[in-house]
């Protein structure tokens, strides 16, 4: 056994004793990790959890209705259909590998750079680097061990939000288990019975409001029917970043960056699809606000909750989900019109991006001023991305003598170029003018543009200017 694992086995059984007053239910727990470091010291660090917890579950610590689930051994690979991945846009999927039937993931916290726009990087708090964390994903009946470390310059936890895990797994710092310290390690282990869209974050409010979370995915062991062909995830966040800031102020409740996977439009990758195929949207919540999404060009159903899967009785068409904080919301539709439709939050401060916060120490006035000079004012803005900042959209020769003028006409900025990927090919020149604060589109496309979509994003491709292809 290294000097490493037995410094970390030592530090897990002595953390935070003592000083605090440890309750308790925290130093019985204490004793008990102390008593397992033998078999770890053997096998390492991860099995020496894993040890700790299967000791756990058959002392019966674990009493809920689902424990004969968490003491459940995985199933073999025969039993279970594969599972077709969740796609996050913007943000990667977390790899696994395997200790026995153990599927072994590493998270670290730490402060993360996030560029939410071409012209804007924030300093948030995110984990392996990512704002939002990258996506997990794993099966009904997985057993699942999670070895997390703390690089932040304070204490914190994970919590598997919806997830039915035995008490000492659930991530409440002081509740169910004692803070991670700065440099600590602590391994998660449970197995999961359910199905569903979950997701992980810190327990900690200021710590989830400066970007702590990350999806947790639960495949059902037997695919959804209807299948879908396309499942996409998208993480809601929103930032109050302040003139001449680069960290958001966590302790705002006015937000002028709202965010889809830590990315604010036009600068978001579009979700592609196949004409004709059905789509899964699951849309998660961690914020202060609540979202309406908003799908164009067809209805859709909802489908599961944070929860887990909803009976097909209980489904009805709409066309606006309202994803309420804490909330996941499943919803699927057939794509059976091809265009770039609109995914988007409905809530009209959360279609914009705020550009005060790029002015720096320069005030922008957007009432009782001349078109030349407010256009000039966003011309400061445009300088650093760098594009010209014109009217995209025509005004009318008498706007300015028109009281309320202007409202939508200085906010374009259209910066096709400084977004451009594989995704962005044959959508509208300008297209990037339209877009803005919590707002993607699902590019349904016909199979031959599909296929070729595939192979560009595939080789890694951006788009082409001179070819402009149009999508209806
Ligand atoms: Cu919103």
């Amino acid at each position: 056994m290294s000097g490493t694992r037995r410094k970390f086995i030592q530090d897990a059984a002595v953390l935070g004793a003592g000083i605090f007053g440890l309750g308790e239910s925290l130093a019985a727990r204490e004793r008990k990790t102390r008593e397992v470091a033998a078999p770890g010291e053997e096998s390492g660090e991860a099995v020496g959890a894993s040890a700790q917890t299967a000791r756990e579950n058959e002392h019966g610590r674990h009493h809920s209705p689902y424990g004969e689930h968490a003491k459940r051994a995985p199933k073999g690979a025969g039993e279970r259909e594969a599972f077709a991945p969740m796609m996050t846009p913007d943000i990667a999927d977390l790899p696994h590998e395997m200790d026995g039937g153990v599927k072994v993931f590493r998270i670290v916290a730490e402060p993360v750079k996030r560029k939410i726009a071409p012209f804007k990087t924030i300093d948030v708090w995110g984990y392996n680097g990512s704002c939002p964390g990258p996506t997990i994903q794993v099966q009904q009946g997985d057993r699942v061990r999670v070895v997390f470390e703390n690089k932040l310059p304070e204490s914190t936890s994970l919590h598997w939000h919806g997830v039915e895990v035995p008490i000492e797994q659930d991530g409440v710092p002081w509740i169910s288990q004692k803070p991670v310290a700065p440099g600590e390690k602590y391994i998660y282990e449970f197995t999961v019975h359910q199905e569903g869209t979950f997701f992980y974050h810190a327990h900690s409010a200021m710590q989830e409001m400066i970007g702590q979370i990350g999806f947790f995915i639960a495949h059902p062991e037997k695919a959804y029917r209807p299948r879908a062909d396309h499942d996409f995830g998208i993480i809601l966040q929103e930032w109050a970043v302040l003139p001449n800031n680069t960290v958001p102020n966590t302790a705002a409740m006015e937000y002028n960056w709202l965010t889809f996977n830590g990315v604010s439009a036009p600068a978001i990758t579009p979700m592609i699809a196949r004409l004709g195929s059905r789509v899964r949207l699951r849309i998660v919540n961690i914020g202060m606000d609540h979202h309406p999404i908003h799908l164009h060009g067809h209805q859709f159903v909802m489908t599961g909750t944070e929860g887990g899967r909803a009976p097909e009785s209980t489904w009805y068409p709409m066309n606006t989900v309202l994803v309420g904080v804490a909330q996941a919301r499943v919803v699927e539709f057939e794509a059976k019109y091809s265009g770039a439709w609109m995914v988007h939050c409905h809530l009209p401060h959360h279609m914009m991006n705020s550009m005060m916060d790029l002015l720096r120490d320069r005030m922008i006035e957007t009432a009782d001023q001349t078109d030349e000079k407010a256009l000039s004012q966003m011309q400061t803005l445009a300088n650093s991305v760098p594009f010209e900042h014109v009217h995209h959209s025509p005004i009318a020769a008498n706007a300015n003598s028109v009281p309320g003028f202007p409202q939508d006409a200085f906010m374009e900025m259209g910066m096709d170029d400084a977004v451009a990927k594989s995704e962005t090919h044959g959508l509208p020149p300008n297209w990037s003018a339209g877009m803005m604060g919590m707002m993607t589109v699902v590019r349904v496309l016909p199979e031959k543009e599909y296929e070729e979509m595939m192979e560009r994003i595939k080789t890694g491709a951006g788009p082409e200017k001179s070819k402009h292809v149009h999508e209806s």
